[in-house]
């Protein structure tokens, strides 16, 4: 018997139904394949990049708590996202996030706009920020739905919210742009590594105190917040909410098995 885990909707649906149905035929060397979860917030990150960059690809949707061995053939650590480009198998979203920068050129990609800053120390700043996502900010996100006492969740929500104020102050810091993006006008790697998260934060609001406030995240989050959940690219990556329910309702009663949920309880980095 697989994981309890494994007893997912099996496709996506609403907005996010329309774009697979548009992304189901086989694309040449010039595009990718897709290996996908239409419910997993880092497959979510590489499908709104995929969709800014407006790179051909073929949508795959993989049930990767299955651990079915044609998909470990694919990406041995059994995660997706995954991409299978020219004879390569390619995984790690933010990695995925910054190929698909490198991969898109005037032949395949309609869009030429840059999803990082080319100068290096730009570049590098921007990173950072993509590196204070990972490190503070998706741990509490995932302390705080798998915290089971009311101490831990209200700590969870601290560490939390501290974190999204933090990295507020980096759209406000950046004299560059204008927001309400992190990278101005449009969306950028760091906006997107962030997105997915946000768009599952009611969970936070539902279950773990209520709304989040600009008290607890200051105003430059809420805009930004804002922003995001009605951009383009967000809403056609996101399924109906009731599908999302049984899958997170596993994590908010502490009993999720995926690796992301054991590293989480057992207080390692999330994998
Ligand atoms: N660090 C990976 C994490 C990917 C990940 O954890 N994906 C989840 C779905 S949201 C998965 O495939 N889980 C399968 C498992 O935990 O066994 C990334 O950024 O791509």
């Amino acid at each position: 018997m697989g994981l309890p885990d494994a007893d997912i909707f099996p496709h996506a649906t609403g907005k996010a139904s329309e774009v697979v149905a548009k992304h189901q035929s086989e694309v040449g060397p010039e595009g990718i394949k897709f290996y996908a979860g239409w419910f997993c917030p880092y497959v979510q990150r590489t499908w709104i990049a995929l969709l800014e960059k407006q790179i051909p690809f073929q949508y795959i949707e993989i049930n990767p708590y299955h651990k079915d061995p044609s998909f470990l053939a694919i990406n041995p650590k059994g995660l997706v996202p995954a991409i299978e480009s020219q004879g390569s198998t390619l995984a790690e979203s933010n990695i995925l996030i910054e190929f698909l920068e490198d991969f898109a050129d005037g032949s395949n990609s309609k869009s030429s706009r840059k999803l990082l800053p080319a100068a290096p120390q730009a570049k590098a700043v921007a990173r950072m920020h993509i590196d204070q996502i990972s490190k503070k900010i998706v741990p509490a996100w995932f302390r705080t739905i798998q915290a089971q006492d009311s101490q831990a969740q209200a700590q969870g929500r601290k560490d939390y919210t501290d974190a999204l104020k933090e990295w507020a102050t980096y759209i406000d810091d950046d004299k560059l742009h204008n927001g309400p993006f992190h990278g101005g006008d449009e969306l950028d790697a760091v906006d997107i590594n962030l997105a997915p998260f946000v768009a599952r934060e009611y969970l936070i609001e539902k279950h773990r105190g209520g709304p989040i406030t600009a008290e607890e995240t200051g105003e430059t989050y809420q805009i930004w917040r804002k922003a995001i959940l009605s951009h383009p690219s967000v809403v056609s990556t996101t399924s109906d909410k009731e599908n999302y329910e049984p899958i997170y309702g596993r994590y908010l009663r502490d009993e999720a098995q995926s690796e992301a949920a054991q590293a989480t309880r057992a207080g390692r980095a999330i994998p």
